[in-house]
């Protein structure tokens, strides 16, 4: 009995004090501050991971127009109002009654997903038209009421997890087809948000990411209750991984910073005393190009790689998004970028992945990330056939060119900097990546954290 009172106890106290809070954020009250060595510990899978794919999908594939942002309703409390009008919401609201994607296949788009050398995945269970991909018990408007039947998000996970593929789900707070959203009674709506939080974070074993998206105009925690969902979030998930974005994100609270940024649409700036990710679309579209879009372009490889090796030399991730069609499938344009891109990652991923971004800022000639000894520098732009770099304490003891074993690059080092030497017929158009070795850990040259 006294061990069953002990347990209550300690569940109180992990719920009511989530002990998993954020390295960054020192509470007033000076409880349940992570350490830094947890939160590094906790971090750990996705710092290395480096690339994941972004899913968005849902029946507006059938129309190929934006996901939610089409639908013509005014968008209640979105601080951009509406700009992307296109489907009168009668036929946007019963596009789902058609909604039928019988080539579905959660394992191909995990297989691809690896293909492309992307180590996570993070799919859109709710955008913010509000329909929902999981067989929820909380809303009549999902998946299972079109005629395909089938909870997705179960789907994906199970794949997931039976690939050993780290699992996220984006929620949208923002809910513009819930009547009690920012218009409705308050409540309902923030009970209605941790009754499906709920499902998600219990129904489909382990969730490795929540990708939040922000509510509309409000105060995060007065009016949303943010803080109060997130520690939901971290109750039901205790090492899952949060984005910054719990909030409205118009206005910065520290209580829900979360684990990582979310620079959209844009390559961050360098920075590594935060964890961060860049997500981004692989197609582009007027007003999107997140979700299936039938006048989208698909992105040149090359420019995938491009964002990828921003990320990476800036010490941040690249989530890169695909949409999916109306028939569950990945459509052959990015299938093929994606495999391009898993090409590329095959000869030159050890200077991706497990790396951090640095020691040289990354600017106009490219960037580079480090790794024990080893610097990677991913030559974007040479002048003819040199690229000059600030002085490094320690010893290059070795220089290569990574997939290019004719190629002798040439490094002279003094006080006043190191210059690489490279013969233009061994420079890659895109990006040559200059292996460097040194005789002491590449950490070092950082000064007091803060790249050359
Ligand atoms: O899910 C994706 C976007 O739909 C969502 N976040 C990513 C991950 C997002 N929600 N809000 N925003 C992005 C910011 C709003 C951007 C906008 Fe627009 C620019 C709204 C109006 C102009 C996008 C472009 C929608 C219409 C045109």
């Amino acid at each position: 009995m006294k061990k069953v009172i002990m347990l209550f106890l300690l569940g109180f106290l992990l719920g009511g004090f989530p002990l998993s809070g954020y390295a960054q954020d020192q509470k007033k009250d000076g409880a349940s501050v992570e350490a830094k060595d947890a939160f590094d510990a906790r971090m750990k899978w996705w710092r290395e991971a480096r690339f994941g794919m972004f899913i968005h999908w849902d029946m507006s594939s059938i129309a190929g127009t934006e996901i939610s942002w089409s639908r013509k309703a005014t968008k209640p409390l979105d601080i951009f109002g509406d700009k992307a009008g296109y489907v009168e919401d009668p036929v946007y609201d019963n596009l789902y009654k058609q909604f039928n994607p019988v080539k579905f296949n959660a394992r191909e788009w995990v297989k691809l997903a690896k293909a492309a050398g992307m180590k996570y995945l993070v799919f859109t269970a709710k955008h913010h038209g509000g329909f929902c991909m999981w067989d929820t018990k909380l809303t009549d408007y999902s998946i299972m009421n079109t005629p395909f039947k089938r909870d997705v998000v179960k789907e994906l996970a199970e794949a997931c997890h039976r690939a050993k593929m780290p699992f996220g789900i984006y929620y949208s707070q923002r809910d513009w087809h819930h009547p009690d959203y920012g218009i409705g009674d308050n409540a309902k709506y923030h009970a209605y948000i941790k009754g499906q939080l709920t499902e998600l974070l219990t129904n489909y074993g382990k969730v490795d990411v929540m990708w939040f998206d922000s509510y509309g105009r409000g105060d995060s925690i007065q009016y949303w209750h943010a803080d109060e969902i997130l520690a939901l979030v971290k109750r039901l998930q205790p090492q899952i991984i949060v984005n910054n974005r719990s909030g409205f994100f118009g206005q910065s609270v520290p209580s829900i910073r979360g684990d990582f940024d979310t620079p959209e649409e844009r390559l961050g700036n360098f920075q590594n005393t935060r964890p961060w990710e860049s997500c981004m679309c692989m197609v582009t579209a007027p007003g999107g190009g997140w979700s299936y879009r039938k006048d989208g372009k698909v992105k040149h490889s090359a420019d995938c790689l491009r964002m990828l090796v921003g990320c990476a030399t800036g010490d941040g991730n690249l989530l890169l998004d695909a949409g999916p069609d109306a028939q569950g499938v990945i459509p052959d344009d990015q299938a093929g970028v994606l495999w391009e891109v898993g090409q590329w990652m095959k000869t030159y991923g050890e200077s991706i992945y497990g790396t951090r971004g640095g020691p040289f800022r990354n600017g106009g000639w490219g960037g580079s990330t480090y790794k024990g000894k080893l610097i990677y520098l991913h030559v974007s732009k040479w002048n003819d056939n040199r690229l000059t770099l600030p002085p490094l304490k320690g010893n290059v003891v070795k220089c290569s060119v990574l997939g290019n074993r004719k190629a002798k690059p040439v490094v002279e080092q003094n006080g006043q900097g190191l210059v690489v030497t490279l013969p233009q017929e061994h420079q890659d158009k895109h990006n040559t990546v200059v292996v460097l070795k040194l005789n002491a850990p590449a950490e070092n040259e950082l000064v007091n954290g803060k790249p050359l």
